[in-house]
């Protein structure tokens, strides 16, 4: 089956895992001018899937603070935020990062930070 570079296939998305590190913008735009998003997650097998990096995913609070939005503008359904998260620990803590450390679990962090990130298409 042909796939893109870099990109594999589950179910019935493609997902990229960056190598480096951007902010939530930046990583954003790299899965835009590839025609595809930030991770949108609406279950728990795209939870998961092997996730060995601090990745971005396409959800943030920026718009409304408190009201967590995937990139499509859809609401939250199934949530996988850490303990005690979100918090708002520092001002401007508006983007989503799945972390390794509390074993692949959501954290608001400042859309400013640089992580990994997950596009899927
Ligand atoms: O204890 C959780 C807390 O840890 C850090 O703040 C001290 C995180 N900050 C960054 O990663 C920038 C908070 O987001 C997190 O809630
Ligand atoms: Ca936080």
């Amino acid at each position: 089956e042909m796939c893109f570079k870099g990109w594999r296939k589950f179910g019935s998305s493609y997902y990229y895992f960056s190598n480096g590190r951007k902010n939530w913008a930046e990583s954003r735009q790299y899965c835009r001018e590839m025609g595809a998003d930030l991770l949108i997650i609406n279950s728990r097998e795209e939870q998961v899937r092997g996730v060995n990096i601090d990745a971005w995913i396409g959800l943030s609070d920026a718009q409304t603070e408190g009201i967590w939005k995937w990139v499509d503008g859809s609401p939250l359904t199934t949530v996988y935020w850490s303990t005690g998260e979100p918090n708002g620990a520092h001002k401007d803590e508006d983007c989503a990062v799945n972390e390794v450390v509390s074993l692949s679990t959501w954290n608001d962090i400042p859309c400013s930070s640089e992580a990994g990130w997950i596009c899927e298409l």
